[in-house]
Protein backbone atom coordinates (compact mmCIF):
# COMPACT_ATOMS: atom_id res chain seq x y z
CA UNK A 1 0.00 0.00 0.00
CA UNK A 2 1.55 3.41 -0.92
CA UNK A 3 1.40 6.03 1.23
CA UNK A 4 -1.56 7.76 -0.74
CA UNK A 5 -3.13 4.49 -0.74
CA UNK A 6 -3.17 4.98 3.30
CA UNK A 7 -4.52 8.05 4.01
CA UNK A 8 -6.79 7.14 1.60
CA UNK A 9 -7.52 4.20 3.51
CA UNK A 10 -7.43 5.94 6.47
CA UNK A 11 -9.66 9.11 5.47
CA UNK A 12 -12.75 6.20 4.71
CA UNK A 13 -12.83 5.45 7.78
CA UNK A 14 -14.20 8.98 8.28
CA UNK A 15 -17.22 8.63 6.50
CA UNK A 16 -20.27 7.08 8.57
CA UNK A 17 -23.90 5.81 7.74
CA UNK A 18 -26.29 8.09 5.98
CA UNK A 19 -23.39 10.57 4.95
CA UNK A 20 -23.73 12.33 1.92
CA UNK A 21 -20.09 12.87 0.61
CA UNK A 22 -18.57 14.78 -2.36
CA UNK A 23 -16.05 13.17 -3.89
CA UNK A 24 -12.39 15.15 -5.00
CA UNK A 25 -10.37 14.51 -8.28
CA UNK A 26 -6.93 12.52 -8.85
CA UNK A 27 -5.22 9.60 -8.11
CA UNK A 28 -5.76 10.13 -4.68
CA UNK A 29 -9.60 10.94 -4.60
CA UNK A 30 -9.17 7.61 -7.04
CA UNK A 31 -8.09 5.46 -3.83
CA UNK A 32 -10.62 7.15 -1.49
CA UNK A 33 -13.36 6.01 -3.65
CA UNK A 34 -12.35 2.12 -4.30
CA UNK A 35 -11.81 2.42 -0.04
CA UNK A 36 -15.58 3.80 0.09
CA UNK A 37 -17.10 1.07 -2.45
CA UNK A 38 -15.38 -1.96 -0.32
CA UNK A 39 -16.89 -0.72 2.93
CA UNK A 40 -20.42 -0.09 0.86
CA UNK A 41 -19.89 -3.64 -0.03
CA UNK A 42 -19.46 -4.33 3.89
CA UNK A 43 -23.45 -2.28 4.33
CA UNK A 44 -22.22 1.24 4.76
CA UNK A 45 -24.60 3.40 3.45
CA UNK A 46 -23.67 6.50 1.43
CA UNK A 47 -25.03 8.91 -1.17
CA UNK A 48 -22.14 10.40 -2.81
CA UNK A 49 -21.47 13.47 -5.85
CA UNK A 50 -18.88 13.33 -7.70
CA UNK A 51 -16.24 16.92 -8.53
CA UNK A 52 -15.36 15.21 -11.95
CA UNK A 53 -16.79 12.53 -14.19
CA UNK A 54 -13.69 10.75 -13.70
CA UNK A 55 -14.60 9.95 -10.04
CA UNK A 56 -18.40 9.76 -11.17
CA UNK A 57 -18.03 6.88 -13.54
CA UNK A 58 -15.58 5.43 -10.99
CA UNK A 59 -18.11 5.61 -8.51
CA UNK A 60 -20.56 4.46 -10.54
CA UNK A 61 -18.74 1.35 -11.49
CA UNK A 62 -17.96 0.35 -8.34
CA UNK A 63 -21.99 0.54 -7.24
CA UNK A 64 -21.61 3.54 -5.03
CA UNK A 65 -25.26 5.54 -4.84
CA UNK A 66 -24.17 8.41 -7.27
CA UNK A 67 -26.22 11.66 -6.99
CA UNK A 68 -26.04 14.65 -9.17
CA UNK A 69 -25.40 18.13 -7.50
CA UNK A 70 -27.81 19.28 -8.37
CA UNK A 71 -29.75 17.01 -6.39
CA UNK A 72 -27.86 16.85 -3.11
CA UNK A 73 -29.62 19.33 0.11
CA UNK A 74 -26.72 19.15 1.98
CA UNK A 75 -23.04 17.48 1.70
CA UNK A 76 -21.80 16.14 5.05
CA UNK A 77 -18.09 15.92 3.78
CA UNK A 78 -16.28 16.72 0.69
CA UNK A 79 -12.35 14.89 0.19
CA UNK A 80 -10.11 15.36 -1.77
CA UNK A 81 -6.16 15.50 -2.61
CA UNK A 82 -4.13 18.81 -3.07
CA UNK A 83 -0.97 19.98 -5.21
CA UNK A 84 0.67 22.16 -2.77
CA UNK A 85 -0.13 22.44 0.97
CA UNK A 86 2.12 25.25 3.35
CA UNK A 87 2.89 25.17 6.80
CA UNK A 88 -0.57 27.14 7.76
CA UNK A 89 -2.43 24.52 5.46
CA UNK A 90 -3.54 26.75 2.76
CA UNK A 91 -4.28 24.63 -0.06
CA UNK A 92 -2.97 24.76 -3.76
CA UNK A 93 -5.40 22.46 -5.95
CA UNK A 94 -6.76 22.81 -9.75
CA UNK A 95 -3.90 20.57 -11.58
CA UNK A 96 -6.67 18.72 -12.93
CA UNK A 97 -9.42 20.16 -15.09
CA UNK A 98 -12.36 20.38 -12.67
CA UNK A 99 -11.30 22.78 -10.03
CA UNK A 100 -14.65 24.50 -10.09
CA UNK A 101 -16.12 21.33 -9.39
CA UNK A 102 -13.97 20.74 -6.29
CA UNK A 103 -14.12 23.85 -4.87
CA UNK A 104 -17.90 24.16 -4.99
CA UNK A 105 -18.35 21.22 -3.24
CA UNK A 106 -15.28 22.06 -0.72
CA UNK A 107 -16.79 24.78 0.46
CA UNK A 108 -20.80 23.92 0.43
CA UNK A 109 -19.40 20.50 2.29
CA UNK A 110 -19.69 20.61 6.44
CA UNK A 111 -16.29 19.42 6.34
CA UNK A 112 -13.54 18.83 4.01
CA UNK A 113 -11.00 16.18 4.23
CA UNK A 114 -7.89 16.80 2.60
CA UNK A 115 -5.43 13.80 1.85
CA UNK A 116 -1.90 14.19 1.11
CA UNK A 117 1.95 12.49 1.01
CA UNK A 118 4.81 14.37 2.22
CA UNK A 119 5.53 15.33 -1.11
CA UNK A 120 2.64 17.93 -1.27
CA UNK A 121 4.63 20.06 2.10
CA UNK A 122 6.29 23.50 0.71
CA UNK A 123 7.27 25.85 2.86
CA UNK A 124 4.95 28.48 0.88
CA UNK A 125 1.99 28.10 -2.13
CA UNK A 126 3.38 28.66 -5.74
CA UNK A 127 6.73 26.83 -4.68
CA UNK A 128 5.74 24.18 -6.89
CA UNK A 129 3.71 24.73 -9.12
CA UNK A 130 1.79 28.06 -10.68
CA UNK A 131 -1.77 28.79 -9.62
CA UNK A 132 -3.97 27.40 -11.81
CA UNK A 133 -6.58 30.23 -12.63
CA UNK A 134 -9.85 29.22 -14.63
CA UNK A 135 -11.10 31.84 -16.47
CA UNK A 136 -14.23 32.68 -19.03
CA UNK A 137 -12.60 31.81 -22.29
CA UNK A 138 -13.83 35.58 -23.94
CA UNK A 139 -11.71 36.86 -21.23
CA UNK A 140 -8.20 35.39 -20.50
CA UNK A 141 -6.54 38.21 -22.90
CA UNK A 142 -8.05 41.29 -20.24
CA UNK A 143 -7.17 38.91 -17.68
CA UNK A 144 -3.74 38.38 -18.03
CA UNK A 145 -3.42 41.98 -18.51
CA UNK A 146 -4.14 42.59 -15.73
CA UNK A 147 -2.32 39.80 -13.93
CA UNK A 148 0.67 41.39 -15.75
CA UNK A 149 0.04 44.53 -14.45
CA UNK A 150 0.13 43.25 -10.41
CA UNK A 151 3.63 41.69 -11.59
CA UNK A 152 2.40 38.42 -12.22
CA UNK A 153 3.20 36.19 -15.17
CA UNK A 154 0.33 34.02 -16.58
CA UNK A 155 0.46 31.78 -19.57
CA UNK A 156 -2.18 29.79 -20.89
CA UNK A 157 -2.29 26.10 -19.77
CA UNK A 158 -1.54 23.77 -22.96
CA UNK A 159 -3.55 20.29 -23.90
CA UNK A 160 -1.93 17.46 -23.77
CA UNK A 161 -0.95 17.21 -27.49
CA UNK A 162 0.33 21.33 -27.02
CA UNK A 163 -1.29 21.48 -30.19
CA UNK A 164 -3.77 24.44 -28.55
CA UNK A 165 -5.06 25.92 -24.92
CA UNK A 166 -6.27 23.12 -22.74
CA UNK A 167 -10.36 23.45 -21.99
CA UNK A 168 -11.64 22.96 -18.64
CA UNK A 169 -14.85 20.08 -17.97
CA UNK A 170 -16.52 23.34 -17.24
CA UNK A 171 -15.00 24.88 -20.86
CA UNK A 172 -13.10 27.73 -19.10
CA UNK A 173 -9.43 28.65 -19.92
CA UNK A 174 -7.05 28.60 -17.69
CA UNK A 175 -4.04 30.61 -17.01
CA UNK A 176 -0.88 29.49 -14.73
CA UNK A 177 -0.02 32.09 -12.37
CA UNK A 178 3.52 32.62 -10.69
CA UNK A 179 3.33 35.97 -8.68
CA UNK A 180 6.69 37.98 -8.06
CA UNK A 181 6.48 38.54 -4.84
CA UNK A 182 3.34 38.74 -2.09
CA UNK A 183 1.71 35.85 0.11
CA UNK A 184 -1.30 33.29 -0.58
CA UNK A 185 -3.89 35.65 1.77
CA UNK A 186 -2.61 38.88 -1.03
CA UNK A 187 -2.96 36.64 -4.40
CA UNK A 188 -6.16 35.27 -3.11
CA UNK A 189 -7.56 38.79 -2.62
CA UNK A 190 -6.28 39.82 -6.19
CA UNK A 191 -7.65 36.60 -7.86
CA UNK A 192 -10.94 37.26 -6.53
CA UNK A 193 -11.23 40.72 -7.07
CA UNK A 194 -10.66 39.99 -11.03
CA UNK A 195 -13.82 40.09 -13.44
CA UNK A 196 -13.58 37.27 -15.87
CA UNK A 197 -11.98 35.04 -13.41
CA UNK A 198 -14.13 32.06 -12.78
CA UNK A 199 -12.42 30.17 -10.24
CA UNK A 200 -8.32 29.54 -8.87
CA UNK A 201 -6.64 27.23 -6.82
CA UNK A 202 -5.67 28.61 -3.39
CA UNK A 203 -7.56 27.61 -1.23
CA UNK A 204 -7.16 29.67 2.23
CA UNK A 205 -6.70 27.33 5.25
CA UNK A 206 -11.26 28.31 6.05
CA UNK A 207 -11.77 25.09 7.86
CA UNK A 208 -10.78 22.03 6.54
CA UNK A 209 -8.22 19.00 8.07
CA UNK A 210 -5.49 17.45 6.18
CA UNK A 211 -4.17 14.12 6.62
CA UNK A 212 -0.45 13.01 6.19
CA UNK A 213 0.59 9.59 5.31
CA UNK A 214 4.18 9.88 6.19
CA UNK A 215 6.52 6.67 6.52
CA UNK A 216 3.84 4.44 7.17
CA UNK A 217 1.40 6.34 9.66
CA UNK A 218 -1.07 9.18 9.07
CA UNK A 219 -1.47 12.33 11.11
CA UNK A 220 -3.90 15.07 10.75
CA UNK A 221 -1.92 18.23 11.08
C1 LIG B 1 -7.42 18.09 -9.26
O1 LIG B 1 -7.68 19.27 -9.99
C2 LIG B 1 -6.38 18.38 -8.26
O2 LIG B 1 -6.69 19.45 -7.40
C3 LIG B 1 -6.03 17.13 -7.46
O3 LIG B 1 -6.85 17.01 -6.33
C4 LIG B 1 -4.58 17.27 -7.09
O4 LIG B 1 -3.87 17.45 -8.31
C5 LIG B 1 -4.05 16.05 -6.35
O5 LIG B 1 -3.98 15.00 -7.29
P1 LIG B 1 -3.34 13.60 -6.83
O6 LIG B 1 -4.24 13.06 -5.74
O7 LIG B 1 -3.40 12.77 -8.07
O8 LIG B 1 -1.93 13.88 -6.33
Amino acid sequence: MNEKELVAHHAAQYVSDGMVLGLGTGSTANYLIRALARRAHHGLRVSVVASSLESALLAKELGLNLQSIEQVERLDLYIDGADEVSPEKALLKGRGYDLVKEKLLARSSERFLVLIDASKQVAHLGERFAIPVEVMPIAWYLVRRQLLSLGATAALRRNVANDAPAITSAGNLVLEVRFVEGHAALWNEQLNAISGVVEHGIFLNERHTVLLAHEGAVQAL
